[in-house]
């Protein structure tokens, strides 16, 4: 059974998001300036929409937590949504028996029925007979993704103690793509954390601006490609005993689950379709009794286990599917021939998906970690292992 686990709850436009986390050992000093910090980096990017202006995410820690030291309790996180207070007539949880005509202008006038292709709208209202798909929109909504980013600024935290740390980049948006790298991991990570678009190169970071003013001008929406990457992982996490407990299947999940994520890659991911075994596999060595290795094709994942490489994990996402220009679809009322619906959206978010993405990972790490070295405070955990 997973160690650390969550989970969240919350709308889009509702009050707030909340997160209850389990398996945070005790006397673990977690830093909410750190989460609110991760919560900034998820917010900023080139090619967001309106509604990053409005909110300003901070964590409120609610339980689990005394004087900044962890109990061994569950902990609760929230995070308000500051534009519910332009949506508490439309996301009221309570039953209205007489609700005013200002209040049933204003859930008709949000309330809509056209699905938009490639969002949860037709599925979601089918699955759950829904006929307003602002009850679909609401929970599909990657507006969630900020209360995950909080959780995995706390698995980040617990990973840090252990000397595992990692970072994301963004190596593609639309056709741009980066073509090289920093020599360093450190250097790539200073200079994404920078860059509005997260790539560790200017002219690139230029060009990848470029094409999100273009799709933004046509009214259109643009996919790209991440790469998250951890270091000083100890050898052995995840198992090739069983298919559940291969940490590339886990972290794969993981990531595939990211809404508009439609492709996961480790190392060398689809490249390696067309490598012979001779020049995908990374050859081992030695020296003064130290093993090292001239390539990470296998990004760091051998038989489904941390093979003391870094891990490598690529993330494709697709174009956001709210868009201006509207799309062919159908009214689920009458179903007729319609346009999709829009509401105010971003033109491009790759770069805060590669921050839930390296959350995810973290969370995933995490679980790893106290799963091998157990504990149920940190002293017993950091007495077991070595740096
Ligand atoms: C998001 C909040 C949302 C969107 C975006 C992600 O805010 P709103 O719907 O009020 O504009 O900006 O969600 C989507 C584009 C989507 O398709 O789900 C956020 O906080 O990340």
């Amino acid at each position: 059974m997973n160690k650390f686990r969550f989970l969240t709850s919350g709308e889009s436009h509702g009050q707030c998001l909340t997160a209850i986390i389990e398996g945070v050992p005790a006397g673990f000093r977690i830093k909410s300036s750190v989460i609110n910090e991760d919560l900034a980096r998820r917010q900023v990017g080139y090619g967001r929409g309106g509604r990053m202006k409005i909110e300003h995410d901070t964590v409120i820690i609610k339980s689990g937590v005394r004087f900044g030291k962890s109990t061994g309790a569950p902990i609760c996180l929230e995070i308000k949504n500051k534009d519910y207070e332009n949506w508490q007539e439309v996301m009221n949880t309570e039953k209205q028996d007489y609700p005013a005509q200002e209040t049933l202008r204003q859930i008709e006038e949000k309330s809509f029925t056209t699905v938009r292709p490639g969002h949860a709208d037709y599925a979601g209202s089918v699955k759950y007979d829904l006929k307003d798909l602002r009850d679909v929109l609401e929970r599909s909504s990657a507006r969630k993704t900020a209360i995950e980013v909080a959780v995995g600024s706390i698995a980040k935290q617990i990973l840090k103690e252990f000397g595992i740390q990692g970072f994301s980049h963004v190596i593609q948006i639309g056709k741009v793509k980066l073509d090289f790298y920093p020599k360093t991991y450190t250097l790539v990570k200073e200079k994404a954390e920078k860059s509005d678009v997260r790539c560790s190169d200017e002219l690139t970071s230029d060009r990848m601006r470029n094409a999100i003013d273009e799709a933004s001008e046509a009214g259109d929406t643009l996919g790209g490609k991440f790469e998250v990457i951890f270091g000083n992982l100890p050898v052995g996490l995840g198992s090739y005993s069983h298919w559940d407990r291969a940490l590339d299947g886990r972290i794969a999940q993981a990531v595939m689950s990211i809404p508009a994520v439609k492709a996961v890659e480790v190392g060398a991911g689809v490249e390696s379709a067309s490598l012979l075994g001779s020049q995908m596999h990374d050859e081992i060595f030695i020296k003064n009794k130290t093993i090292y290795r001239n390539t990470n094709n296998a990004g760091g994942l051998e038989g489904g286990m941390t093979n003391g490489e870094a891990l490598v994990i690529k993330g494709t996402m697709k174009p956001i599917p709210t868009m201006r220009k509207s799309l062919a679809t159908i009214d689920i009322k009458d179903m007729k021939p319609a346009t999709a619906h829009f509401e105010r959206s971003d033109t491009c978010a790759v770069p805060s998906c590669a921050v839930v993405a390296e959350a995810r990972i973290a969370i995933i790490l995490a679980d790893e970690i106290l799963n091998k070295i157990g504990g149920d405070n940190f002293a017993e955990m950091k007495g077991r292992y070595e740096l």
